[in-house]
């Protein structure tokens, strides 16, 4: 065997099949140098008179994450993550993909390049470009369709996601699955390849598109669904467009067209924005103020409380293998959230998101009891009871006379203070908050609350969890409401307040959906039920004199068939009713009802919770205005392509954002909407929350 390297790339020759394999960590990310030494491998190759066949392959952890992301807002260089595609499809000789680890975006497009693709049994393959604000851009809004059929296609470039290895197999994706597929048993399949495969180019093949080819419409009919739930309306519809010409038209006028909306979205605020937050995130991972790689691995876990959190989160550490002991204090509370768990696991089996093999072993990994001490070998418990802080501290108090010493004990709590809760116990050291948002299973954000006591290793530990169990975990501070739901506090006063002076649910909700979240704060509240909101106000001793009056008649939302809105099942109907009682409400309060622009609605929600995230920011609470979007974004489902609230103030000015929040304020006599000084200090100074001067 003779070996020859080239920077990122090493060529072995072995029996004929050159193994080509990448090497640009951590991702193998197709930026230039590793495209340029890609490019002069295959050159040495296809002048090889040994050489029959090439296997390209990467690393373990990746075989190629895609494009090089921090390339997008430089100049074009040559060559091309599309020409690079070109001369694999091109190349004299076979050429097999055997794909380890990831192969996502352009990675796959370089894959789907080739004659045939082998993969690894835990290798993940997908085209996550949408998530980005972006569609595939190396040709595979054109090659996916011919591999998978247009169906599959659309539901993979438009959710973004990565499939299985052995989804991918099934669908026609991959070719092959077995173990190392780099390693001799890869090498000896690629040189049976090249004495017998099918050698047709992927954008020749057409056996999966014809259907579609022959009756035009049939991919906007498939598209219509993946569309709607698309996260990126934008993008997708760029997609779907391109998919389209590729498909009806022919490969070459869909691969034009992709790479016009391509460079189109690149450029666009969109794209900017998911981009933006991708590396916001991976910042996030990286907090100043806490030190990871320090934590204790969890090799057991205990939940107390068998609710819909405790149960979802009891779900999330099984889904990532670790073994988990639900505590409850009665026993028909324990059976419900079991039947909870059972049936979510069900669910996710008939929906094809699990497999019936990892429903049945994650289910395994989760005992239940009705005693803490099932809790003694713990490395980890997270309370997730009933919120009140009396009934916390009452049962970290019991925890702490089963658990072991060093065991970590979390609080799920939403809003209360950890350090409240810390002090009631002997060691504060190894108390934190993990703050998991509902459901929990499926939500992806958890914030962790970095108890003034808590020591490094707790904290380490707690937030390497949260990576582990597949979550994002953003540091905060300890104050009510942590970040998330004290900006939200804000929002739901502003929201109260406009119903008083003038607006009507439907409004205030069309408002936010049209500005690109999925449901506004009125729809929000009567799914979640009004009166968890209503209880936690009394326990405080506030008042919010349109949601209580709702309430006091009996309207909690969907579970009561009324609330902001009445229900035929799930489908809402403006009431006659609750804008009567606003009115009563108004007429109460002496306030003299006024039409509100829609603009007012939307700088009234969405300026309130900047001016708060600025004051977060002044006191530490946030590190960066950064995590507050990611908290926004994967918490509260704030649109991504607007970046999260902080992005989303720098783009429209700091200064504009200051000049409305005092023109509210003296219109309405709030106070509260006065810019804060952090605010009013970046825009006075020209600057923005993410540090560039403007
Ligand atoms: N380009 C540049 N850097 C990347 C990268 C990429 N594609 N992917 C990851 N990184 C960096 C990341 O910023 C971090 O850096 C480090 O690698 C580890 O990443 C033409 C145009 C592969 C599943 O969207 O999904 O191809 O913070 O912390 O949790 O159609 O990274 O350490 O300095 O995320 O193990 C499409 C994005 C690109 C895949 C690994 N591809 N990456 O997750 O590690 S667009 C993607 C991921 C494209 C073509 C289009 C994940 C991962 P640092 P990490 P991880």
């Amino acid at each position: 065997m003779s070996e020859v390297s080239t920077g990122p790339v090493t060529v072995e020759m072995i029996d004929g099949v050159a193994r080509v394999t990448m090497f640009g960590p951590p991702v193998n990310a197709l930026g230039l140098p590793l495209r340029k030494a890609l490019v002069e491998a295959l050159d040495g190759i296809a002048h090889d008179p040994q050489a029959t066949a090439v296997l390209l392959t990467g690393q373990a952890k990746a075989f190629s994450a895609g494009a090089d992301i921090t390339e997008f807002d430089a100049a074009a260089s040559s060559p091309d993550l599309r020409e690079l595609v070109a001369k694999v499809e091109d190349f004299p000789l076979p050429v097999i993909a055997a794909i380890t680890g990831v192969a996502l975006g352009g990675g796959l497009e370089l894959a789907m390049a080739a004659n045939a693709r082998i993969a690894d049994p835990e290798a993940r393959l997908g085209l996550p470009e949408i998530t980005l604000g972006l569609l595939p851009g190396a040709g595979g809004t054109g090659r996916l369709p011919r591999l998978v059929g247009p169906a599959r296609a659309l539901d993979m470039i438009l959710s973004g996601k990565p499939v299985s290895a052995a989804q991918a197999h099934h669908d026609g994706l991959v070719d092959a699955v077995f173990a190392d597929p780099a390693a001799k048993d890869g090498v000896r399949w690629v040189a049976h390849f090249a004495l017998k495969g099918d050698r047709t180019r992927t954008r020749d093949r057409q056996e999966k598109v014809e259907v579609a080819h022959a009756a035009p419409g049939t991919v906007a009919k498939l598209a219509a669904v993946p569309l709607h739930k698309a996260k990126d309306p934008y993008a997708a519809q760029a997609a779907v467009d391109a998919i389209t010409a590729g498909i009806e038209v022919s490969f070459e006028t869909g691969a034009q067209l992709e790479r016009e909306k391509f460079d189109e979205r690149r450029q666009s605020p969109e794209s900017a924005a998911q981009r933006y937050l991708f590396t916001a995130e991976r910042a996030a991972r990286k907090p100043r103020n806490l030190s990871t790689g320090v934590g204790r691995r969890v090799a057991r876990a205990g939940v107390v409380g068998a609710g819909t959190m405790g149960s979802g989160i009891a779900m999330a550490l099984a889904a990532a293998g670790i073994p988990v002991t639900i505590v409850e204090a009665e026993q028909d509370a324990l059976d419900r959230g079991l039947a909870r768990i059972v049936d979510n696991l069900a669910t996710s089996v008939a929906h094809g998101s699990r497999t019936e093999a990892a429903a049945s072993s994650e289910r395994a990994l989760i005992e239940t009891s009705l005693n803490y001490g099932a809790l003694a070998a713990a490395d980890l418990v997270i309370e997730a009871a009933f919120e009140d802080l009396q009934v916390k501290k009452d049962i970290f108090a019991t925890l702490e006379r089963h658990v072991r010493p060093d065991a970590v004990l979390a609080s799920n709590t939403s809003y209360l203070n950890i350090d409240v809760l810390a002090a009631g116990t002997a060691h504060p050291e190894r108390v934190l908050g993990m703050h998991f948002f509902s459901p929990a299973n499926v939500m992806p954000l958890v914030e962790v609350v970095r108890g003034a006591q808590a020591d490094a290793e707790a904290l380490a530990t707690g937030f390497e969890l949260v990576r582990r169990i597949g979550k994002t975990p953003v540091v905060v501070g300890v104050c009510h409401g942590f970040v998330g739901n004290r900006m939200l506090e804000v929002r739901s006063a502003q929201a109260e307040r406009l119903l008083v002076e003038g607006a009507l649910p439907g409004q205030v909700d069309r408002v936010l959906t049209d500005f690109g979240f999925r449901m506004g704060p009125f729809a929000m509240g009567d799914m979640a039920g009004l009166d968890i909101g209503w209880r936690n106000r009394k326990a405080q001793g506030l008042t919010a004199p349109v949601s209580d009056a709702i309430c006091k008649s009996g309207r909690f939302g969907q579970k009561t068939g009324a609330g902001f809105y009445a229900y035929e099942g799930r489908d809402r109907q403006d009431d006659r009713f609750v804008a009567e009682l606003i009115e009563g409400v108004s007429a109460e309060l002496g306030i003299v009802r006024r039409p509100i622009c829609d603009q007012e609605i939307l700088d009234r929600l969405t300026f309130p919770m900047i001016n708060e995230g600025a004051r977060i920011l002044a006191e530490g609470i946030a590190d960066r205005s950064g995590d507050i979007d990611v908290i926004w974004v994967k918490g509260y489902n704030w649109p991504a392509y607007r970046g999260g609230p902080m992005w989303y103030a720098d783009q429209v000015g700091l200064a504009h954002v200051a000049e409305r929040l005092q023109h509210y304020a003296l219109l309405t006599g709030d106070e509260s909407l006065q810019p804060s000084p952090l605010l009013g200090q970046l825009a006075d100074d020209g600057t923005t929350f993410g540090g560039d001067s403007r």
